[in-house]
């Protein structure tokens, strides 16, 4: 039996990816829940294996030529771990293109604008008194979202799952969209969308990740966005370089 791949980890959606990725594959995993909340990512051993000091990360013991290897980044994670397994990461140069498009489009694009959608919807009316200021930021970010759900509404219009076969391009949006709609960003306005989100969502691999997550996350405090408190605020928000 391989030796398990710690996974530096938060419950959040690029935690989740790597969760998934792992339980697709069937690799043995350890989780090691990384309290974002409390500063644990400024730590030096953390920033040793993730120098960005973000989760995700991962240590795999058996790395190439049976060494370890640590990575960070959750693309380069998912990229890792399918040439690892040859699994859901197609050898073929075409179908790999094809996949890492998305790969690349998820990382630039619809991760980064969504978190800033949460931000500027849930936290930043805490810090300006003037709303007009968040809402500005609120729509700019809505708006983005919106036109990046009907860009992979489109693509999913075409086929089952976001790049050919069911790949790590479909795990690494999957998170970003699941349980991200409200008034402002309806997924019932994207039909396609809707019937993938549901599709990978009733997946038991993604669906033992998650109950993993939440496993990992119960003993301690830091949880849902809403809930953050003020001390967590103070470490996650206005970050300058150290
Ligand atoms: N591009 C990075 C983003 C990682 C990231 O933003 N991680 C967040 C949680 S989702 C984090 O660690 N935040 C800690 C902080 O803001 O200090 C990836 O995909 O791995």
């Amino acid at each position: 039996m391989a030796a398990p791949i710690d996974v530096h980890y938060a419950p959040t959606p690029n935690g989740h990816k790597v969760v998934i990725a792992l339980e697709e594959m069937g690799l043995p995993y350890k989780i090691i829940r990384v309290n974002i909340g409390a500063g644990d990512q400024f730590t030096p051993q953390f920033q040793a294996i993730s120098p960005n000091g973000r989760i995700p990360a991962i240590v795999d013991p058996d790395g190439p030529g049976g060494e370890p290897i640590s990575i960070f980044e959750s693309g380069a994670i998912l990229q890792y771990l399918g040439r690892k397994t040859g699994l859901f990461y197609p050898a073929d140069e075409r179908a790999r293109v094809k996949v890492d498009e998305w790969v690349f489009w998820q990382m630039a694009g619809l991760g980064p604008m969504a978190g800033q959608r949460n931000h500027f919807r849930n936290y930043a009316p805490m810090f300006l008194a003037d709303q007009r200021q968040t809402a500005y930021g609120a729509n700019r970010y809505t708006n983005e979202v919106h036109r990046l759900y009907g860009v992979l509404n489109r693509q999913l219009a075409g086929g089952e799952y976001v790049a050919g076969d069911y790949s790590i391009a479909d795990m690494i949006s999957w998170p970003w969209v699941q349980g991200r709609s409200d008034a402002a960003l309806e997924i019932e306005a994207f039909p396609h969308l809707k019937a993938w989100k549901d599709r990978v969502g009733e997946r038991p691999a993604v669906q033992r990740a998650l109950e993993a997550g939440k496993k990992s996350s119960e003993d301690l405090q830091l949880q849902a966005a809403g809930a953050m408190g003020e001390a967590a605020r103070k470490i996650l928000f206005n970050q300058r370089a150290r």
